[in-house]
Parts: C-alpha cells; structure tokens; sequence
C-alpha cells in the first residue's frame, strides 16, 4: 500500500483507518472520501477528502485515476440494524457500492479490501470456535449483503486476479467516532452512559455472548492484512478475527471494577436481539493468525480502563 483511496471515511472505522493510514504513508497519499463534508470534522481537515457518493463508478473511477492509488479500502455501507430496517436499500447500496468499487479496482489493477462481519453466520453455523470455513446461511439482509460480497471478492481475486483481501470483524468498540446502527454497539453505548449518567439500559439481552473488538487492534488487522505476503494467504474474504467474546453482564463487571457504582438494568430491543441471536457466540481466529499473525493486545479489563480514560477526556473537553 503506497497510495490509498478509502471510502466511508467518516464511519466507526474509516474516520481511525484514514488517521493511522495518514501516519504510516503520508498525508499526501491518502484519499478520504465519504457522501458528506461535514465542516470541521478531523478526518476532512486533516488531509485529502474528496466527496464520493460509491454508487457514482464513474466518480469513483475519476478518482482512483486522477490520485494515481494503487490500492482501494471499501467501507461505505449499511449495519445491522439500519440494512434490517431498510433491507432494500441496504442490499443496493452494500452490494451496488461494492460491486462499483471490485470494477474500479480491476479496471486500475488496485489492491483491495473491504471488511466482513460475524453478521456472515447465521443460526446453523456452530456458535462456539466457529471454525474459518463453515455454513453461512445468515438470516438478515446484512448477513446476506456480508456472505455475498466475501464470494463476490473471492471471484474477483480467482477470475480477474484482483487481490482482494478481507476480515470478518466483530463488534467494534472505539470512542473516537460512534457507529452508525449496529447490533454490537451496546457495548460502545454503555461506555457513554457509564461516564455520563453511572447507569445503562441495556438493549441486548442477559447472557448474549458477541465475539468483540478494541478499534486499535481492528486497525492493526487491516494494516497488517494488506502488508502481509500474498504467497501466505490460503483464505482471502474473509477472515475470522475476533480478540474477545463477552455478555452483558461481563462489560458492566468490568466496568465496576473502575467504577464501582455503575448499575445496568436491561429494555431488550426485539429486533437487534434477534439479529445478536443468529450470530455466533465466539469465533476461531486461527488461520487469521497462521496465515499473517493476527494478534490483538487488548482484552476486555484493559479496552475498558482505556475507554473509561479517553472518554472521560473527550467528554469532559465538551463541557
Ligand atoms: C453491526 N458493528 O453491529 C456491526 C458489526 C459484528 C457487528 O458487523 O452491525
């Protein structure tokens, strides 16, 4: 990765991508771009943004060529629980965005990759170590979006040669940028409300294990995913990574060992349960780490004590 151009950069994960990315190959050689230009926003102000609407090949394509990328990281779609409550909308834009940005990579011969999700299981796949390879039968439109756009790059790397590469990610946590409408982001929730009210009310349902993430580790996957040798990759989309699986029940204990008063109490929202409820409990991340080392640093005591003191910071900054 040399040059990159990067889409859905002022989501959870392209706003702390494009910042690292900025770091390690220049600002000059990345190219933000998202649908918006929100004034202000660091990742527009801090280097080069372009607005992208990824449904636009054409505008796409102009871009690619006129930066002279050479390699294509497409993020630009909807979550869980946006794409279930649009399901068609979620279709044509996860897969209509996807399918312009695989044709925009082949056309200009551009490294690429775009990320996966637990949300690729469904109700049948194993729940406990589900392995890399295993059934995919999701039942929600983002599920399907998900196990489509693994084959459909897997396609691209077999019959175009395009070298595609992906992870399936698990919950994200971050406290930089708040997701957009997911299934996991109780557990980024929770850490809000613990700093600003010592109380959550939880929409996942006691007992529910959801394989989870600290942003930094997912963006040390990505960067190390696209700098590891092609010749080492026997999977490319998309691999299993997760650094831990954690319930309810679990964050708010580890929250009360910074902050002893926290309480939780539950209001289950039927339809985010029901997408939680049809992924695995916890994942096998072994050929992720065979494969190109894969090795997060963060388990859940240590993302909450970091957490709780960045957000604490952030939050404080706003009063
Ligand atoms: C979601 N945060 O909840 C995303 C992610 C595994 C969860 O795909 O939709």
């Amino acid at each position: 990765m040399k040059k990159v151009l990067v889409t859905g950069c002022l989501g959870q994960i392209g706003s702390e991508l494009v910042a690292r990315l900025r770091e390690d190959l220049g600002i000059e050689n990345v190219i933000a771009t998202d649908i918006r230009r929100p004034e202000g926003d660091p990742t527009v102000e801090g280097g080069m943004f372009e607005v992208l609407d990824v449904m636009d090949r054409e505008a796409m394509n102009h871009l690619a060529q006129s930066y002279e990328v050479d390699t294509l990281i497409h993020l630009a779609a909807l979550l869980s629980a946006v794409a279930e409550a649009k399901p068609q909308m979620g279709w044509e834009l996860n897969m209509g965005g996807l399918v312009n940005a695989l044709e925009v990579a082949r056309e200009n011969n551009l490294k690429f990759f775009t990320p996966s999700s637990i949300g690729a299981f469904g109700p049948n796949t194993p729940k406990d170590n589900t392995p890399q390879d295993t059934i995919q039968r999701p039942t929600t439109m983002y599920g399907v979006t998900k196990v489509a756009g693994e084959l459909l790059c897997d396609y691209y790397y077999t019959k175009f040669g395009v070298d595609t590469r992906g992870v399936r990610f698990p919950g994200l946590i971050s406290y930089k940028t708040l997701p957009g409408g997911g299934t996991t982001d109780y557990a980024v929730d929770i850490y809000y409300e613990a700093i600003k009210n010592k109380t959550y009310e939880c929409f996942i349902k006691e007992g529910t294990a959801m394989d989870m993430m600290y942003m930094p580790d997912a963006i040390d996957a990505i960067v190390q995913l696209m700098n590891a040798d092609p010749e080492k990759l026997i999977h490319r989309n998309a691999f299993n990574i997760s650094a831990m699986s954690f319930e309810p029940e679990e964050i708010k204990k580890s929250i009360q060992k910074v902050m002893p008063e926290f309480t939780m109490s539950y209001n289950v929202d039927p339809v985010r349960q029901g997408i939680a409820d049809s992924w695995p409990n916890a994942i096998d991340s072994t050929c992720a780490k065979e494969e190109w080392g894969f090795a997060p640093k963060y388990d859940l005591d240590a993302m909450t004590r970091d957490m709780l003191a960045k957000l604490t910071e952030k939050l404080m900054a706003t009063i």
